[in-house]
């Protein structure tokens, strides 16, 4: 059977149209959050007209709305769409509803929480700071939802294996694996994290946690957490940016390897969010600073593939000489939408990456860390490239899912252009000001604008005003985006968008790289670097420290009881 015989049934239409829909509002309740944050750090704004309350607050919705659940939807959604398509095969609908009821049960009380100012921990939750239990179990629900629908794609896999052997698993599969295998050991980590320690703590049932053994447990899963977010990017660079530009992907061997680098390389690098912390000896803080040059080592691969396949699309358009191809991409090409949304992350990208590894250098790193330097880079990571493609995909997969023509196109085009220059001012404006020391997540009030508060620095105010002047073009795409969204959800349907299809681009060589073809020997790689880079990071802690911590509230002087 071809793809193009290949039919979703109506309930996987309505299952990833949900998944796609619900998770735009609250990513749109997050962005307004974030939005507020620089307007309160400019002290334009003392408090929110809508939600109200404190900073903590409105950074914890920001944070946990946008680059937790909006994210794990997406995903999911992504590989309930490609999974199937690609291997010609339906989801088990009622594993795949039950995934995504308890992904919407979590996230719904995960954000009811939040905005009754139950949580006002951050999407890091760190200990001390203390959520109400609701909180934790609603985070909970939404990481088990998503391990539902990974367990309902492995079955088909396995059955495609056995019935195509022989056969190259498609690339866009092997990227959505790649993405659950590393969330799903990834994951392990936090959930020993508020099982074992946070949830009991909440509860009461226990008065002390151990702040650093939490730390590390979480960022044994934030780090992965990044490529987690970065990687169904990938899955649309690699299966459908080269098509969509109208050339082939330049080399099929180079996609499948740096998939399995990221198995192999995500997850022994947590320790340089920690190079700051006591507790850790620093000949492990060095080893995990190795494993994190090795991680970006496949962006480098992605980096030259990519502009391979969109130099091959160019020439194949008419273009000449060393750079000309680069004018003949259709940028502002309204058919091609979906490209402005992926080319405009790669080249934010750039950025991301390059302030990346400035962070994973030790001694930089004492420079930026904890600084607005940090928001400044990941505004060029999570909020730019990954960001912009699942917009662009979400718009792809609603238009395909409930056969609804884009509208406004024109606008649709323009979104990630327009973003692009909020980010890249916002961002300046943070990284700037976090190279002379303005620090992040500071819980100071309102704003470091206030002559009043102890934080007050008026050499810090020009790059506030600067990144607030980015935050407000950025917010305004979104703005235009939302619109344009539900706008193309409301429109009437087109009777010849009857069967879903994907821009799945084709090889441009025929490589048989045999040595990718099995994600196991990356899996136990994995594993073996994972053990031998956290065993040691785990005891350093264990053995330095001694008791724990009672709870804390940002808005109170003293621990609670
Ligand atoms: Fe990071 C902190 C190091 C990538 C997200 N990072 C963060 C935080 C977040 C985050 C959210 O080592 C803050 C966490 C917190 O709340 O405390 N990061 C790295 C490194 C990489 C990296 C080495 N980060 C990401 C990605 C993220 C992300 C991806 C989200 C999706 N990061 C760190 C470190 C810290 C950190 C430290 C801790 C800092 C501290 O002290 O707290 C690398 O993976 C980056 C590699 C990327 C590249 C770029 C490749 C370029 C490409 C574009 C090519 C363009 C083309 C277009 C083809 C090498 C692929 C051509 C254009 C035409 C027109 C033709």
């Amino acid at each position: 059977m071809s793809t193009l015989d290949f039919r979703f049934t109506k309930s996987e239409k309505n299952l990833n149209s949900t998944l796609i829909i619900i998770p735009m509002v609250l990513l749109f309740i997050g962005i307004y959050g974030g939005f507020m944050q620089t307007l309160f750090r400019a002290g334009i704004v003392q408090s929110d007209p809508f939600m109200g309350g404190e900073y903590y607050k409105g950074l914890t919705i920001h944070g946990v709305l946008n680059a937790i659940v909006f994210t794990t939807f997406f995903a999911v959604a992504l590989g309930n769409a490609v999974i199937p398509w690609s291997l010609k095969m339906n989801l088990n609908s009622k594993v795949a509803w039950l995934s995504g009821i308890l992904m919407l049960v979590g996230s719904v009380i995960t954000a009811l929480v939040m905005v009754a100012g139950e949580a006002t921990v951050l999407y890091t939750f760190y200990p001390p700071l203390k959520a109400h239990p609701l909180f934790y179990i609603g985070l909970v629900l939404v990481v088990v939802g998503s391990w539902v629908a990974f367990f309902n794609w492995i079955p088909m896999y396995l059955r495609w294996r056995k019935e195509n052997a022989g056969e190259k698993t498609p690339i866009a599969v092997v990227g959505m694996f790649t993405t659950f295998i590393v969330w799903f050991i990834a994951t392990l980590s936090v959930a020993v994290e508020i099982l074992v320690f946070l949830l009991p703590w909440s509860l009461g049932l226990v008065d002390e946690v151990n702040v650093m053994l939490a730390r590390t447990l979480f960022w044994f899963f934030g780090h992965p957490l990044v490529y987690f977010w970065l990687l169904p990017a990938y899955v649309m660079y690699y299966a459908f940016l080269p098509k969509i530009a109208g050339g082939r992907l330049y080399s099929d061997m180079a996609a499948r390897l740096v998939f399995m680098l990221f198995i192999v390389f995500s997850v022994p690098v947590g320790t340089h969010h920690q190079y700051m912390d006591p507790a850790i000896g620093s000949q492990w803080k060095f080893l995990h600073g190795v494993f994190t040059f090795a991680v970006a080592f496949p962006s480098l691969i992605t980096a030259f593939t990519i502009a391979a396949s969109l130099e091959y699309a160019g020439r194949k358009r008419g273009g000449t000489g060393l750079f000309g191809w680069i004018k003949k991409l259709p940028f502002f090409e309204k058919d091609s939408w979906f490209f402005s949304y992926l080319i405009a992350g790669l080249v934010i990208f750039i950025f991301g990456g390059i302030s990346g590894i400035v962070n994973a250098s030790y001694q930089m790193n004492t420079v930026v860390h904890n600084t607005a330097w940090i928001p400044g880079h990941f505004h060029l990571t999570v909020a730019g490239p990954v960001l912009l493609a699942f917009l662009g995909g979400s718009m792809y997969l609603i238009h395909q899912f409930m056969g609804k023509p884009v509208k406004m196109k024109g606008w649709t085009l323009s979104v990630p252009y327009i973003y692009t220059i909020g980010v890249f001012i916002f961002s300046w404006g943070m990284m700037r000001g976090g190279l002379i020391g303005m620090p992040r997540r500071t819980n100071t009030g309102a704003s470091y604008a206030n002559p009043e508060s102890m934080l007050y620095q008026p050499d810090w105010m020009p790059f506030i005003d600067i990144s607030v002047i980015g935050g407000l073009i950025m917010f305004l795409a979104i703005v235009i985006y939302i619109v344009a969204f539900f706008a193309t959800v409301f429109a009437r349907s087109e009777a010849t968008l009857e069967a879903v299809t994907f821009p799945v681009t084709a090889p441009l060589h025929d490589e048989p790289a045999n040595w990718l073809r099995n994600f196991k020997p990356y899996i136990y790689i994995a594993i073996v670097l994972i053990v031998l880079s956290y065993t040691p990071v785990i005891l350093d802690v264990l053995e330095s420290t001694t008791g724990g911590s009672l709870p804390y509230s940002p808005n109170s002087p003293v621990p609670l009881r």
